[in-house]
């Protein structure tokens, strides 16, 4: 069997290549033919076999919190929504998807929902994610397409990133541009993101613009490059619409060196140069992603930014162009089966014509007519008891859309909530009435788009665990048992994706990007054995298509290309006395999303273990707090919790938070609560990048650790975050009440102490409980962080007995004999500060000397930019 398949996490979409061991995995690594990574993995990538053990799955079907045979799950998921549907029609049933579905998957369930049941109540995680460039493109171009290839990496002369974290966040495609610029000294990177963050490593200059001020920035870019004759007067006249009114807009807003410099809060210089870099680069290749998209101006960001590159007739050439950067492995295959609300599939929208064609295509008895509520509008609508049924698949929205709180309120009331999973204790999946098991990475089977519009193959390798199924399988039944046999008797993936690719190129003659017809006759073993490819693919162009526009062809209707009047607008959610701080939100390199996969990995908890916020030193000054300290960060809708890093690369007033915490892993970790459910008017993503918080000391009363076995239940503490080891979970604890007796606490919390020693004038205490001769939890109590390490105590959980110098060292107040690593930098071989330190002393002066000496970045290379880090510090 073909042990080739493609990485589940990031739009990098690298190929995998997987080692098994008596039906299991029990290694991976990257696929040296794949195109988009040619043997490469970051981090997460290299630790996918480490993430698939099946503690924490969901393995049963559930009804109303009993376990259910598969039979009588779905008869009841059929049964409640047919009923909500009789009694209340189409659009009061709804489903909420991911990008994380594979192709079939979500084909399936647009078919069911927009074709069957008669509704557009059907989103995904991609308005949270890609939306704004979805209308951002269409705008310019009259479709959804990506026009570039990251072939053009290597063919750029300046790269710009704009919103973007490239380095912990695409890791690989950032590793070609960090080899790229080596093997190119002319190669100029310009970032523009308020933080200053580990990509700006590889930044001949880095902007860092005042949040939301990119509209302003693009806006003087373009009548820079008017008044400095840079434009491409030739390619504005034959291949576009509407530039005087573009350019007007941007003269209007921004052509002011001086103001503009104000208005985005940058140095001239630095403006001017990136100016004259632009204007000067042919090969001009622009990255977004987040920044650019997770914005109330988020479409405008997008269209700013392909204004400035149809001046210059940018678009589609080798080297050059607008490239959105998509996060989620599928996040491009949803768009392309249409699974936003607002989409028909494969790339059509609710006009007459395409509703018509559709619905001859598939059949339908129930054709929807128009869009329905896009993610935010959705769960507000069920809030309101107007969508009484939700069907949620392999998305958390509990801890990832704003007003998370909201969601929990709308899931509480809802009648019917479905959630499909792979894992047993997500936020979300605490609300469902019915609780579906889904196959994860490995098991599943279909396909996934990356971020050029590459197809690639996720392959099912190993068997299904427990009685976990295929998405598509389980939507299928469900349809069946609605009445719709035929329509959806489909017995293998590659029958759906055949399907798919029929009506991609359906009544298409050219006028539609999406076309992958080539495929709709594909037989299972072609499909099993596909080879990544570009779409379009079609009879014309069999072997895919690398770049598009390259003729100045668009899909308007007009065939030209449009220029967008950008007239900036301000942030939304504005910073108030009571709610001082921008809370800017985002990703850390060594956690996906809500942390259900990486989560069950120790080694991903090195490099950062619990919920953090990043302050700039002045902001931290003033309100007492120190590096390390406890805080609470809150505004009328939520308090978050969460330990203090002061960063110099902190923008005044502006904070930072992962946006990865959620009840899992941490009491308060929960970020999304305290995000206003604003959205951007044309694409309705949410401003996820600008809430108005306050923040303060947490002024706990006592900290320590609590190292348990993975069977204890999470400690009922004021403060706490879930550290999982190998054998255990270590928890960080801290309370806002002083404790009298910490003996009666371990007698409340977790059971009378076999073993405790206190020290009332120091405030420490340290006890430990056994059961059957084994430690079943530790707690260690102290004022200073002098105990042993959790690593250390980690190991003595599986041990018979303990050794009296180990009860003693348990006990004692001095650390044990393994010598603390620091912080674990790279993660691939766990190297650690103090390593690091100590060979800067004895000489090491680079990332590669220290990688010569320490291996450290010569795995997967996310690191690299840590590592340099520590010589620029140096300097
Ligand atoms: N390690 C890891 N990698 C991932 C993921 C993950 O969870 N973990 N998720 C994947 C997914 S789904 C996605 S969508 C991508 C996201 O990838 P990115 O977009 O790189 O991720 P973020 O960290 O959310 O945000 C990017 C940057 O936007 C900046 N920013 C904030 N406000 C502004 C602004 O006003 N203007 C500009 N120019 N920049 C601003 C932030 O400071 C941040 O550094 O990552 C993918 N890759
Ligand atoms: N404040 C703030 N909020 C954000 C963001 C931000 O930057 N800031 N980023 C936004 C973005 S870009 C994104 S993409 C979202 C991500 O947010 P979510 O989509 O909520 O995050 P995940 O943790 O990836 O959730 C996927 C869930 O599906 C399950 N799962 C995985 N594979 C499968 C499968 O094949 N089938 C089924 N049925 N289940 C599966 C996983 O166990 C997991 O619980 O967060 C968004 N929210
Ligand atoms: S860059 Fe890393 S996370 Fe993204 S697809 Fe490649 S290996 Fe997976
Ligand atoms: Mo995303």
């Amino acid at each position: 069997m073909n042990s080739h398949t493609t990485c589940p996490y990031c739009g990098v979409g690298c190929g995998v290549e997987v080692i098994r061991d008596s039906g299991q995995i029990s290694g991976v690594k990257g696929d040296k033919k794949h195109p988009a990574n040619f043997g490469r993995l970051c981090v997460k990538g290299s630790s996918l076999h480490e993430t698939l053990d099946t503690r924490g799955r969901l393995l049963k079907p559930q009804v109303d919190g009993l376990p259910a045979h598969w039979d009588d799950a779905l008869n009841e998921v059929a049964a409640r929504f047919q009923r909500t549907v009789e009694e209340h029609g189409p659009d009061s049933v709804a489903m909420y998807l991911s990008g994380q579905l594979l192709t079939e998957d979500y084909y399936v369930a647009n078919k069911l929902m927009k074709g069957f049941i008669g509704t557009a109540n059907i989103d995904t995680n991609s308005r949270l994610c890609m939306a704004s460039t979805v209308v951002g493109y269409k705008r310019a171009f009259g479709s959804d397409t990506v026009p570039c290839s990251y072939d053009d990496i290597e063919l750029a002369n300046l790269i710009v990133l704009v919103g973007s974290n490239t380095a912990w966040n695409h890791p690989i495609l950032f590793q070609r541009m960090v080899l790229a610029k080596k093997n190119n000294p002319n190669l100029k990177v310009v970032v523009i993101d308020p933080r200053e963050t580990a990509t700006c490593k590889l930044a001949d200059i880095h902007l860092a613009l005042k949040p939301g001020s990119d509209t302003r920035l693009f806006n003087g870019l373009l009548s820079w490059l008017a008044a400095n004759g840079h434009l491409d007067q030739d390619y504005i006249d034959r291949f576009t619409d509407g530039f005087e009114y573009a350019l007007a807009a941007a003269v209007n807003s921004s052509a002011d060196p001086r103001q503009l410099a104000e208005d985005c809060d940058l140095p001239v210089e630095s403006l001017h140069s990136f100016f004259n870099w632009f204007g000067a680069t042919e090969n001009v290749l622009t990255f977004f992603s987040q920044g650019t998209n997770q914005s109330a101006s988020g479409v405008d960001n997008v269209n700013a930014i392909t204004n400035c590159h149809l001046a210059t007739g940018r678009v589609g050439q080798p080297g050059q162009g607008p490239f959105s950067l998509t996060g989620q492995p599928n996040a491009m295959g949803g768009r392309e089966v249409g699974g936003l609300a607002n989409q028909l599939a494969a790339h059509m929208d609710f006009d007459a014509e395409s509703i018509d064609r559709v619905e001859r295509f598939w059949d339908a008895p129930n054709m929807a007519t128009k869009p329905g509520y896009k993610a935010v509008d959705l769960f507000q609508a069920i809030e309101r008891g107007e969508v009484k049924a939700v069907w949620i698949m392999a998305t958390n929205p509990v801890v990832s859309l704003p007003d998370a709180d909201q969601i929990k309120r709308a899931l509480e009331k809802c009648e019917t909530v479905v959630v499909s999973e792979c894992v047993a204790d997500s936020d979300t999946a605490k609300f469902a009435d019915i609780l579906l098991p889904a196959t994860g990475w490995s098991e599943k089977d279909g396909t996934v788009t990356n971020s050029e519009r590459r197809i690639s193959r996720q392959r099912g390798l190993i068997p299904m665990s427990g009685e976990a199924r295929h998405d598509w399988w389980i939507m299928c039944e469900v349809a069946k048992r609605m009445g719709y046999d035929t329509e959806f008797s489909y017995r293998h993936p590659s029958e759906i994706f055949a399907e798919h690719a029929a009506l991609s190129g359906f009544e298409n003659e050219g006028q539609r990007d999406f076309d992958i017809s080539y495929f709709s006759n594909i037989d299972r073993f072609t499909y099993d054995n596909l080879k990544p490819i570009q779409w379009p693919v079609t009879a014309e162009c069999p072997d895919g298509t690398e770049r598009m526009f390259a003729d100045g062809k668009f899909f308007t209707p007009t065939g030209r290309a449009r220029f967008v009047e950008i007239i900036p607008r301000a942030p939304v959610q504005q910073p108030t006395d009571r709610a001082p701080l921008v809370m800017n939100t985002g990703r850390i390199r060594d956690q996906w999303h809500t942390m259900t996969r990486t989560g069950t990995a120790p080694r991903l908890f090195n490099h950062r273990e619990e919920p953090f916020v990043e302050v700039h030193p002045r902001d931290a000054a003033i309100r007492n707090i120190s590096d390390g300290m406890l805080v609470k960060v809150s505004n009328p809708r939520a308090d978050y919790y969460a330990r203090t890093r002061i960063e110099e690369g902190q923008r005044k007033g502006e904070i930072f938070v992962p946006m990865h915490w959620n009840e899992a892993f941490a009491s308060q970790g929960r970020m999304g609560a305290l995000v206003a459910p604003v959205t951007d008017p044309l694409s309705g993503q949410p401003e996820l990048k600008h809430a108005a918080v306050q923040m303060e000391p947490l002024n706990e009363q006592w900290e320590g650790w609590l190292i348990t076995t993975k069977s204890m239940p999470v400690p009922a503490v004021d403060y706490w975050a879930r550290i999982p080891k190998t054998n255990t979970d270590a928890y960080h604890v801290a309370g806002l009440d002083t404790v009298d007796s910490w003996q009666q606490w371990c007698q409340e919390h977790l059971g009378e102490p076999d073993l405790w020693i206190e020290d009332p004038a120091k405030r420490s205490f340290r006890a430990a409980g056994f059961m059957n001769g084994k430690l079943n939890w530790v707690l260690l109590i102290t004022p200073f962080n002098n105990f042993p390490s959790a690593d250390w105590i980690d190991h003595l959980f599986v041990q018979e007995t303990l050794e009296t110098q180990q009860y003693q060292y348990l006990l004692s107040a001095t650390n044990v004999e393994v010598e603390d690593q620091g912080t674990i930098i790279c993660s691939c071989y766990q190297v650690g500060t103090t390593a690091i330190d100590k060979a800067i002393k004895s000489g090491c002066g680079s990332a590669v000397e220290l990688g010569e000496k320490l291996q450290c970045g010569t795995n997967c290379g996310s690191c690299i930019p840590e590592l340099e880090g520590f010589f620029t510090r140096a300097s």
